[in-house]
């Protein structure tokens, strides 16, 4: 008999199919397969057929699935997406139109990812964040490969191997994955001062991203732009997040590694599948090839940056990421990214780091990619012609025709024929280049501590907090005493305060003897202080509720936050739904023993006697409110809500005075009302709170989580 549920089955298979030209099963040679469950074997419980071709098809074709993983950077998530001009300002500085035609909506592609984990690990260890774009422009591909931190730990490249060793699980144990708290890299650390600006960044909040939406992206190196008269111009490449940049906290970190390892690519995949596209303004830092040596540090130098006090950031378009990948190893995993890809217009400097890159790249990918021809796979195929004479090789797409692969030729009428410039031909700037060959780092790059001292003395209280918190955690990883004892003696260069207060956690003698002198100056622009937007768009918040909720309040919780942009999500104890005061059900949207406070930005607590007491006295909730509470989150209660809050040890939480008002006090709203709707200000409190992001003035230290 056809039952219903055949029925509804059928169709459900119908809509999926109707978009698909191969619905049928076939070998790779186009033959349709009747049976894929058995092999061909002599009798049916005989020996299996050497003669069954789908059984070895199918097996050889799964033994060959894996390629190499990326040597660094392996574990990413990428997205489609458009850059845009705002105008054409930048024309006088370079040819490369698609950073100065307004009209010019160049497609990319970007891939985010951490550096140290395998392709498995987790997304929330400490570590730097790749931001690699590639812009499939009409003058060919430009790759802007770029990371969420604006300088390296190494001045030249020859130094990576040895960097990326020390930092790389240790080679004994393969332990510990993704993670730079142990010997090697502190080791490296110490006897290497290079590293230290870079250090700092990566003890830093910044290493901690809430979300790729809500990270930076820096091109690192300084590049040189050129224009039409072969003019260039230095250039630094900035990304900001048009939702601000805004960072986890440790603690939380180490339990989303747990809850959900995949926390930054499912925000990035999830709000593009919601329509909230994640955006970036580009900018640029210029500076006139005459003002090279105007700065107390060396622009060829990547472990400094060109404080934007002294040379601003200035726009010149968008970035707009509005589309997911359909298959994550044809498109994430293959796509190449290679620094030496550029267009006209855009051109390198003498950075040794860069110059270092400029070879790695292709060198990686000839064996990650398995051969030469990886620039045909669809994710790295530019949109604009191409036509070599190149030929041949693993993996060859094209099928060449004619009798010519070389030039010059005459027998295909010379082609493929030579551009000159103004026809859009590439050309090398002509930098004048003069002196001896020599093995030996340039003076210039050698002052180590002044702008890690900066970085210092621009942080916020928190954030100088968080750092030495940081420190102390890594380096009480690290098994050697003297590995601890000499990076505090480093970090005594950056500033005695810092290193003192180090040094105390660790069981290291704080520095004596008079300090190096802390130069004072400080760039408001390196603090995530500064970067607060206010917005509340994306958010994610739990309201908690259980059997006898204040519907109405839930549902205008939902609806006002909607508004703004956010998402409440209903968290209860089962799936399903749980009954509301006025005989309303409200729909659960997870059950609150799967999820945790780590996975939202603020916590609600609505009304209703019955639900408050019944989260009361559920460990879960209690947990969860304390939980995002110590996290310092925006904590919001109405009425009986309160109950909660005062249950799990929320310091502020106070009741309104009289029958109808909110109260806020450092992030933690409360209101009182007498039925129908939530008084006025209590969502705009809470709002208000969640676009800080965070409320860093909360003291939590003596809160246990
Ligand atoms: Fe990379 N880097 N890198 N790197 N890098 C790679 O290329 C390398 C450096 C960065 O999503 C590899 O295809 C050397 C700085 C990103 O696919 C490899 C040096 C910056 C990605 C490589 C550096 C980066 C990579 C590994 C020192 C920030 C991921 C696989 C001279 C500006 C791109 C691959 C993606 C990947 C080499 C330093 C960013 C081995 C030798 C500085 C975002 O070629």
């Amino acid at each position: 008999m056809v039952t219903d549920d055949h029925n509804a089955k059928q169709r459900q298979l119908d809509e999926v199919r109707k978009d698909l030209t191969d619905t049928h099963l076939t070998t790779q040679q186009g033959v349709r397969i009747d049976h894929t469950d058995d092999a061909l074997t002599a009798g049916e419980r005989g020996p299996t057929l050497l003669e069954d071709f789908h059984a070895r098809e199918k097996i050889t074709h799964f033994d060959h699935e894996r390629i190499p993983e990326r040597v660094v950077h392996a574990r990413g998530a990428g997205a489609y997406g458009y850059f845009q001009p705002y105008d054409g300002w930048l024309a006088d500085r370079t040819v490369a139109r698609f950073l100065t035609d307004p009209g010019e909506r160049t497609p990319v592609f970007v891939r985010f990812s951490t550096v140290a984990g395998s392709r498995g690990s987790a997304d929330t260890v400490r570590d730097v964040r790749g931001f690699a774009t590639k812009f499939y422009t009409k003058q060919g591909n430009y790759d802007l490969v770029g990371n969420n931190m604006p300088v390296f730990f190494i001045q030249d490249g020859i130094k990576f191997p040895d960097f990326v060793h020390a930092v790389k699980p240790e080679p004994d144990n393969e332990m510990p994955q993704a993670a730079s708290a142990h010997d090697t890299f502190w080791d490296f650390v110490a006897l290497q001062p290079e590293t230290l600006h870079m250090v700092m960044w990566l003890m830093s909040d910044r290493a901690l991203p809430r979300s790729f939406r809500m990270m930076q992206g820096f091109g690192v190196h300084t590049f040189r732009l050129i224009n039409a008269e072969g003019r260039a111009t230095f250039v630094k490449f900035h990304w900001k997040p048009v939702l601000g940049s805004h960072s986890l906290v440790w603690d939380e970190c180490q339990k989303i590694a747990g809850k959900d390892p995949d926390y930054n690519r499912r925000d990035l995949w999830e709000s593009i599948e919601a329509g909230q596209y994640p955006e970036y303004e580009l900018g640029v830092q210029l500076v006139e090839e005459s003002q090279e040596f105007d700065f107390d540090f060396d622009l060829l130098d990547a472990t400094k940056i060109i404080p934007e006090e002294l040379v601003p950031v200035r726009p010149v378009g968008k970035l707009v990421l509005d589309r997911n990948p359909d298959n994550f190893f044809a498109e994430t995993e293959q796509i190449a990214f290679h620094t030496a890809n550029v267009v006209p217009g855009i051109d390198f400097t003498n950075d040794p780091l860069l110059q270092a890159r400029n070879f790695s790249y292709l060198d990686t990918q000839l064996i990650r990619l398995g051969g030469p021809n990886f620039a045909q796979l669809p994710v790295n195929r530019p949109v604009a012609d191409v036509a070599t004479n190149q030929r041949d090789g693993y993996g060859q797409q094209c099928v060449h025709k004619g009798r010519t692969s070389y030039s010059e030729n005459t027998l295909a009428g010379g082609c493929p024929m030579l551009a000159g410039v103004d026809e859009g031909a590439f050309s090398h700037y002509q930098e004048k280049v003069e002196g001896r060959t020599i093995r030996k780092r340039s003076e210039s790059f050698k002052d180590f501590y002044s702008q890690a001292t900066l970085f210092w003395n621009s942080m916020a209280p928190w954030e100088k907090e968080h750092i030495v918190a940081a420190f102390r955690f890594e380096l009480g990883k690290v098994d050697h005493q003297h590995v601890r004892d000499s990076v505090v003696q480093q970090l005594d260069h950056i500033d005695r305060e810092l290193a003192t207060a180090v040094a105390e956690g660790v069981g290291v003698s704080p520095p004596t003897g008079s300090p190096t002198p802390n130069h004072g100056r400080s760039s408001p622009a390196l603090s995530l202080a500064n970067s607060v937007t206010g917005t509340i768009a994306t958010r994610r918040v739990a309201v908690l509720v259980a059997d006898g909720v204040d519907a109405t309040e839930v549902a205008q919780i939902q609806r006002e936050l909607s508004e703004r942009g956010a998402l409440a999500e209903i968290l209860g104890p089962h799936d399903g739904r749980v009954r509301g005061t006025d005989g309303h059900e409200v729909s659960v949207d997870r059950a609150i023993n799967t999820m945790g406070s780590v996975l939202y930005d603020g916590v609600i607590v609505p009304g209703g006697a019955d639900s408050a007491r019944e989260l009361s006295a559920d460990g879960y909730a209690i947990h969860f409110v304390a939980e995002a509470y110590k996290h310092q989150k925006p904590v919001a209660a109405s009425d009986e809500g309160m109950e909660l809050l005062q249950r799990a040890g929320v310091a502020e939480a106070r009741q309104p005075d009289g029958v109808n008002g909110v109260v806020a006090e450092l992030g933690v709203v409360t209101a009182a009302h007498t039925g129908g709707a939530l008084p006025d200000g209590f969502i705009e409190e809470f709002a208000a709170a969640l676009g800080k992001h965070r409320v860093w003035e909360r003291d939590t230290s003596a809160v246990p989580a």
